[in-house]
C-alpha cells in the first residue's frame, strides 16, 4: 500500500531497479489506483455530484463514490426547494446524510446551490407571483436562506456556489426573479450574507458555456472584477463544463482561467460532463475522452485550479438522456460502472499531474 504514496514515476522507475516480482506487482498496481490517490498528488480535488438515492440504494455507486473522489457536491439535496419545501419548514435530511458520508471517506464538500432562479420552492414563487411577498420581503427571505444554510454547515463544506447561472449567453444579467425584484445588488449581497455565515468557505460565482472565453464569460470577469474592487467576498468562478462532442470543444479554456486567477481567484470546474447523440460508438467515446482530458489539462495547467468536479461518474444516473432527447452517455463510465477512455484519459491526466 505505501507504494500509493510515491509519485507515478518514482513509483515505476524505482520499482524496476528491484526485482522482476515487485516490477509485476507495481505495473499492476499503478493502474488500480483510484482517481483520489492520483488527484492528491497532484494537489487537486477530484470530484463528483452525488445522487443521494442512488447512494442510498445501489452498493456499486456508493462504494465507488467513496473510493475514487476526494469532493462530492450534492446533485440536488443541497437547493432550496429541497431543503425549505414549506415556507420555514426545514428537511435538512439529504444534506446531512451527504455531509456525513463525506466526513467518513475525507472527502470535502462543494455547496450547490444558493441562489439560483431554478428548483425554488412553490411557496417562494407563488408569493412572489401574487404580491403576497413583496421586494422587500423577499430579500429578508433570501439573507436568511443563505444565513441558514451556511451556518449550518459552517467549516464542512470547502466551497459554496452562492450565486448559479446569472447571466444570459450574451452577458446580460439573468431576468430571474432575483433581478426583478431586488436589482443586480442581490448578487454582492448574497456573498456578503454567505462569507457573514463562514468566513472560511470559499464563495464562487458557477455557471455553464463559460469554458472558454466568450460574451458570457467576460461578462462573470468583469463582475468578479467590480465586486472584488469594491470589497465583496468573491474568490471563486466555477466552470460547469457541460460540453457536447458535435458542438466542439471550446478555445481559449486556459486562457479564460489565467485571467481570473489574476485577479486573484481560484478557479474550478465543478460540473464536468461530455454527452453525445446515441448510440455513442468507439469513435465518439474517443471524442469525448479527449474533451474530458482538455478541460482537466487546464485545470492541471493552472495553480489556482484547485478542484474538478464531474456531474456524476456513471450513465445510469446521469440527468442529461432526461433533458436532451437522444442525447448521453455524458460521464465516465457506462450505465454498469463499465470504465469509458474518458475515464482513462483522467485517470493519465491525474498520473501526469501538473
Ligand atoms: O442534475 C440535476 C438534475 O437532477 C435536476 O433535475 C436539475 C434541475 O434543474 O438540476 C441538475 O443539475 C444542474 C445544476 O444544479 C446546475 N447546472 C446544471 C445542472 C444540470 O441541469
Amino acid at each position: 500500500m505505501k507504494y500509493f504514496r510515491m509519485p507515478l514515476v518514482g513509483l515505476l522507475s524505482a520499482t524496476l531497479l528491484v526485482t522482476g516480482v515487485q516490477t509485476a506487482v507495481a505495473d499492476e498496481a499503478a493502474p488500480q489506483a483510484p482517481l483520489r490517490t492520483l488527484a492528491e498528488r497532484a494537489d487537486l480535488r477530484i470530484g463528483t455530484a452525488v445522487d443521494m438515492a442512488a447512494l442510498a440504494d445501489d452498493t456499486t455507486y456508493r462504494r465507488t463514490t467513496g473510493r475514487e473522489f476526494n469532493s462530492v457536491t450534492a446533485e440536488n439535496v443541497m437547493k432550496w426547494e429541497v431543503v425549505e419545501p414549506a415556507r420555514g419548514t426545514y428537511d435538512w435530511s439529504g444534506a446531512d446524510a451527504l455531509v456525513r458520508f463525506a466526513r467518513e471517506r475525507g472527502q470535502v464538500v462543494r455547496g450547490h446551490t444558493l441562489v439560483w432562479h431554478s428548483q425554488l420552492p412553490g411557496w417562494l414563487t407563488s408569493g412572489v407571483a401574487d404580491g403576497s411577498i413583496d421586494a422587500a420581503e423577499l430579500r429578508g427571505i433570501l439573507r436568511r436562506h443563505i444565513t441558514t444554510e451556511v451556518k449550518r454547515y459552517k467549516g464542512r463544506i470547502q466551497q459554496w456556489d452562492v450565486v448559479n447561472e446569472v447571466f444570459e449567453e450574451d452577458g446580460s444579467l439573468r431576468n430571474s426573479i432575483w433581478l426583478q425584484q431586488l436589482g443586480p445588488s442581490y448578487i454582492a449581497d448574497a456573498f456578503r450574507w454567505a462569507h457573514a455565515a463562514d468566513p472560511k468557505a470559499k464563495l464562487f460565482l458557477n455557471d455553464y458555456n463559460v469554458e472558454g472565453i466568450n460574451a458570457k464569460s467576460t461578462a462573470y470577469y468583469e463582475l468578479a472584477k467590480r465586486l472584488r474592487a469594491e470589497g465583496v467576498p468573491v474568490q471563486g468562478f466555477g466552470i460547469q463544463g457541460h460540453l457536447a462532442i458535435q458542438y466542439g470543444f471550446p478555445g481559449d479554456v486556459p486562457e479564460n482561467l489565467a485571467r481570473f486567477a489574476r485577479l486573484g481567484m481560484q478557479t474550478a470546474f465543478t460540473e464536468v460532463d461530455v454527452r453525445m447523440i446515441l448510440p455513442a460508438d468507439e469513435e465518439k467515446l474517443a471524442t469525448q475522452a479527449t474533451y474530458f482530458r482538455g478541460l482537466l489539462d487546464a485545470c492541471l495547467g493552472t495553480r489556482s485550479c484547485k478542484s474538478f468536479t464531474v456531474w456524476g461518474f456513471t450513465d445510469k444516473y446521469s440527468w442529461v438522456p432526461g433533458v436532451f432527447e437522444g442525447q448521453g452517455a455524458a460521464t465516465l463510465t457506462g450505465e454498469d460502472f463499465g470504465r469509458k477512455p474518458a475515464y482513462g484519459a483522467v485517470r493519465e491526466g491525474l498520473a501526469e499531474g501538473r
